[in-house]
């Protein structure tokens, strides 16, 4: 179990995120290219279906010894032997997904504000997402907070959390030096030709950063 979490560059899978390509080719070279934590996120797929793709990423990031996150479905992240569920705003509340997971697993929040992130950390979510720091085709329709928000959390949450939302190589230095430690990315990693490329950048980046402070 992977209740201590240890990341620095979370990616998010899901059907309409890498048109054409499979998902555990995919995945691979992200692997390969040092993702460290790997959250399965498909909204437009039966249960059936989110249940098969879930135990086949098991395996592999089980096979580069990743924690994987199912989104907003306990009952799937614990049929599979997920490591965590992450939920959004909307989804079940904090507290019933603890219970549904138990002690060990990990569970985790979207949030776009610092009010939300406070009710996250108090409520015991064991890492919080901070964003969409920039505007993302990958979730239309919400307003960028900005890195604002990155400072905000860097100063005042002291749980794990992770920027995310329109990050790419070439904005990652602006979130860094915001403050973030850990970067999620969607499109800029597994929308690239060359996920583990993509990857391997992103780390040296947040590395480079983290041994500067
Ligand atoms: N959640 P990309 S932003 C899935 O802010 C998701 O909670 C967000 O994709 C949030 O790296 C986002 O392609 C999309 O912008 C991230």
């Amino acid at each position: 179990m992977h209740r201590k979490l240890d990341f620095k560059l979370y990616v998010i899978t899901g059907e309409n995120y890498h048109p054409g390509r499979g998902m555990l080719e995919v995945m691979e070279a992200a692997l390969m290219g040092g993702a460290d934590i790997v959250q399965l996120r498909d909204k437009d797929i039966s249960k059936r279906e989110l249940l098969e793709k879930a135990k086949r990423l098991r395996e592999l990031t089980a096979k580069y010894k990743v924690p994987l996150i199912i989104n907003d479905h306990p009952d799937v992240a614990l049929a599979v032997d997920a490591d965590g569920v992450h939920l959004g705003q909307e989804d079940l509340p904090i507290a019933v997904a603890r219970k549904m997971m138990g002690p060990h697993r990990i569970v985790g929040i979207s949030t776009h504000n610092l009010e939300q992130a406070r009710a996250a950390e108090n409520a015991g979510a064991d890492y919080i997402g901070v964003g969409p720091v920039y505007p993302t085709g990958t979730k239309p329709g919400r307003q960028a907070v900005t890195t604002s928000y990155v400072s905000q959390a860097a100063a005042e949450i002291r749980i794990p959390w992770v920027a995310i939302g329109g990050i790419t190589t070439d904005n990652a230095a602006e979130v860094l030096k915001a403050g973030a430690r850990r970067l999620c990315a969607v499109s800029a990693i597994v929308g690239n030709v060359d996920p583990e490329g993509a990857c391997r950048r992103l780390l040296e980046q947040i590395t480079g950063w983290n041994e500067r402070t």
